[in-house]
C-alpha cells in the first residue's frame, strides 16, 4: 500500500519525528536581514553571546555594574557572558542551551573555555555560503524582517538598486507611528510631510502618503506593531485615530494584513538598555472587537503573556479573520511552546503558525527551529496517538499536509505569499 495507515505507536512517533524536522518552514517574524543589508546584517560568536536574551541572565550571576558592562566592547562583554554562563555556570536556561546547539552544529566545541576557537571559525566563513548552510540547518525557506521606515541605515539599501535575496521579506513596522507619535510627526515634519502632532490639517493624507510610498518600496507581507499590555481598543488616544485613519485604510487599499503582538512593557529596568523589557497580561477584548469591527482586514496575533494564550485561542475561534502565531520572545521556551501548541491544536486544529523565530542572530535560526520543532513535533504526536485511541489512524501524506499547512501554507495563504516556483512562472509571464 503506497500511504499506509500509521497504526503502530513507535512507527507514528518516528515519521512525525521526521516531516516535522524535514518541512522546510517560512520564520514569520525575525529582526534578520538580508546579506545586502551589510553590517545590519548580525552573525558570528560575539553577535550569539550579547544577544539581549543573554545579557539579562548575566547580570544574575556576574558581578558585574551596569555600567561597567556597557563601558565594555562587544568581544568583552562576549568574554564575560561566555565565562559567566558557560564556563563558571552550567548553561541550563533556553537560551544558553541556545548556544550550545548552534556550536555543535557547526562541530565547535561548547565546553571550550574560551572563545579563540570559534571567533575563528565564524571569521573564516564566506557569508553568501554562510547564509545558504544556516538556511539549510535551520530548514528556513524564507525570512521575514522587521522593517523600519524611519530608520536611516535601512533606508539607504532600500532607496539604493540593490536587488534583496529573495529568500528575505519585508514586514513594515509600525511601531514608531503607533506607539511615539508626538516625536514621529516632527520626524515627518522634518522629512518634509505636512504632518500636525494634533492631528489636523492634512495629517492623515500625508502620513498615508509616506506609508504609501514604503510600501512600494519595500513590498512588504504585511505591516506590523509590537502594542503595550494596556493596550485599548476603541481608545481615547491619538494610536486610536492612527489605527482607524491610517492603518486600517492602508491594510484594505493594499490588502496587507495587520500583525499585533500584544503585551510588552518597554524599559521596566532602563539600565538593562534592550534587555529591560517585560511584559503584562493584555486585554483580549481589544483584538476581538478589532477582528469584529474590520471582518475584510487579516490580522496575524501574538501575544506575550502566558495567561493570553487561551484567550487567544478561543478569540481565533469567533473570528477567522484572525491568525494566532508563535511563542513569542519570554514564551520561546520548551515547557510554553508545548502547552501552548497542545492548546492550539486542541481548540484550532492545523489553522494557525505554531513559531516564528525573534531571530536578532543569523545563527539563531538554527537552535530556534531546532528546539521548536522537537516540542512542536512531540505535540503533534500526541494529537495522532489520540485520534488513533479514538479509532482514526493517519497516513503519512496527512501528516505532511498538516506540518506543511501549519508551517507555512498558513502564512502565504493570509499574506498572498507564492511558493517560489509560482513566483518564478509570474516573472516569466510578465
Ligand atoms: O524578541 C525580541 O528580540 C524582542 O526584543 C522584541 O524585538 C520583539 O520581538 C519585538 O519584535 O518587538
Ligand atoms: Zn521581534
Amino acid at each position: 500500500m503506497l500511504n499506509p495507515l500509521l497504526t503502530d505507536r513507535l512507527e507514528l512517533r518516528r515519521q512525525v519525528e521526521e516531516i516535522t524536522n524535514t518541512t522546510p518552514t517560512i520564520d514569520i517574524h525575525t529582526h534578520l536581514f538580508a546579506p545586502e543589508f551589510g553590517k545590519m546584517n548580525l552573525f558570528g560568536i560575539d553577535e550569539l553571546l550579547t544577544y539581549h536574551y543573554l545579557i539579562a541572565e548575566t547580570f544574575r550571576s556576574a558581578e558585574v555594574s551596569y555600567e561597567r558592562f556597557w563601558q565594555m566592547n562587544r568581544p568583552q562583554q562576549a568574554d564575560l557572558v561566555w565565562r559567566t554562563l558557560f564556563v563558571e555556570n552550567t548553561p541550563l536556561s533556553e537560551a544558553t542551551r541556545g548556544i550550545v546547539t548552534v556550536l555543535n552544529a557547526f562541530g565547535l566545541d561548547p565546553a571550550a573555555s574560551d572563545l579563540r576557537e570559534a571567533r575563528s571559525f565564524f571569521r573564516s566563513q564566506d557569508i553568501t555560503e554562510h547564509h545558504n548552510r544556516v538556511l539549510d540547518l535551520a530548514c528556513v525557506s524564507d525570512v521575514v524582517m522587521t522593517n523600519d521606515p524611519f530608520d536611516a541605515q535601512e533606508a539607504k539599501v532600500w532607496e539604493s538598486d540593490a536587488s534583496i535575496d529573495r529568500r528575505f521579506h519585508a514586514a513594515l513596522r509600525m511601531d514608531r507611528l503607533l506607539n511615539d507619535w508626538q516625536n514621529t510627526a516632527t520626524k515627518l515634519s522634518s522629512l518634509g510631510y505636512k504632518v500636525d502632532a494634533g492631528f489636523g490639517g492634512e495629517t492623515v493624507d500625508e502620513v498615508r502618503r509616506f506609508l504609501d510610498k514604503w510600501i512600494a518600496r519595500m513590498n512588504p507581507l504585511y505591516m506590523a506593531v509590537s502594542l503595550p499590555d494596556d493596550f485599548k481598543f476603541p481608545g481615547a488616544d491619538m494610536r486610536d485615530r492612527i489605527i482607524r485613519e491610517v492603518v486600517l485604510p492602508i491594510a484594505r487599499e493594499h490588502k496587507l494584513s495587520v500583525a499585533v503582538m500584544v503585551g510588552v512593557r518597554r524599559r521596566v529596568n532602563p539600565a538593562l538598555h534592550m534587555a529591560g523589557d517585560g511584559l503584562g497580561r493584555a486585554d483580549l477584548g481589544a483584538l476581538e472587537r478589532l477582528c469584529g469591527e474590520n471582518p475584510d482586514v487579516r490580522f496575524l496575533a501574538t501575544f506575550l503573556s502566558r495567561e493570553n494564550q487561551h484567550e487567544l485561542c478561543v478569540a481565533a475561534r469567533k473570528f477567522n479573520n484572525l491568525m494566532p502565531f508563535g511563542c513569542w520572545w519570554f514564551l520561546n521556551n520548551p515547557s510554553i511552546i508545548a502547552e501552548i501548541t497542545r492548546e492550539r491544536l486542541e481548540l484550532l486544529g492545523p489553522s494557525f503558525i505554531p513559531q516564528h523565530s525573534d531571530a536578532r542572530i543569523l545563527e539563531q535560526l538554527v537552535y530556534k527551529w531546532q528546539h521548536s520543532r522537537r516540542v512542536i513535533s512531540e505535540s503533534l504526536y500526541e494529537s495522532y496517538e489520540q485520534l488513533l485511541s479514538s479509532g482514526r489512524a493517519v497516513t503519512r501524506a496527512e501528516i505532511q499536509r498538516d506540518v506543511t499547512r501549519m508551517f507555512s501554507v498558513n502564512f502565504r495563504e493570509w499574506v498572498n505569499l507564492p511558493t517560489s516556483e509560482v513566483a518564478e512562472e509570474q516573472v516569466l509571464i510578465s
